[in-house]
């Protein structure tokens, strides 16, 4: 399988940690592929007609495509556990995966809009609010995240503060979500995660 992929995506870092887990990364041909928003790419357009990373093209030339769904096929491939089946499980990891990447998709486009010539203030001031919220809401969270199986929920929010680290240094999270902050710290010592840290290049 072929695997367009970056090592600057906080997407492409959740199925590389699924392929980790799930001991398949020599299943997985990694194609360096560049997506940005104002450029689209023909040639990984010809796998995926929205030009993002990442996007798996299968042995059969089919291809999947976004991360909730190859990291699902990932786990179904390997007859994993990373996508608990039954409840409440399942529904506590489809929350905590929603709200990784609904965090990642906040923070994604805050990145977009400061890069911008003229931001507009008040969209920054509602990616902080969101950003901060959902810092907060996790750092409540916390007992429950430690309680329950690492699962996809638990690799999106990792890929989520990872990428706070990589692109939102200056926020100082840490000192607000200390909890949360301590838990992170620990993730990050498991060697899928601490395999797939993003870097430029
Ligand atoms: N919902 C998608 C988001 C993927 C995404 O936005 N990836 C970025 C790279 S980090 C991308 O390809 N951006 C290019 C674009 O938006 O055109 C997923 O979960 O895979």
């Amino acid at each position: 399988m072929q695997l367009h992929w970056s090592p600057k995506s906080p997407y492409v870092r959740k199925v590389m940690i699924c392929a980790h887990e799930l001991e398949l990364l020599p299943r997985l041909q990694l194609v360096r592929s560049v997506a940005a928003m104002l450029k689209p790419n023909a040639e990984l357009m010809r796998a995926n007609p929205l030009s993002k990373i990442p996007t798996l093209v299968l042995d059969d030339g089919q291809t999947l495509f976004d991360s909730v769904v190859i990291c699902e096929y990932l786990d179904s491939l390997a007859g994993g556990a990373l996508f608990p089946k039954e409840a409440p499980a399942r529904w506590a990891a489809l929350r905590w995966h929603a709200l990784g990447d609904g965090l990642l998709d906040a923070l994604i486009l805050w990145r977009n809009e400061r890069e911008r010539a003229a931001p507009l203030p008040v969209l920054l001031a509602a990616f902080a609010c969101k950003t901060e919220a959902s810092l907060q809401l996790l750092e409540t969270e916390v007992a429950a995240l430690r309680a329950s199986d690492f699962g996809i929920g638990h690799l999106t929010l990792v890929c989520a503060l990872g990428y706070l680290d990589y692109r939102f240094d200056s926020l100082g999270w840490r000192a607000r979500a200390p909890r949360l902050a301590a838990w992170f710290a620990e993730m990050e010592q498991r060697p899928s995660v601490a395999a797939t840290q993003p870097v430029d290049g």
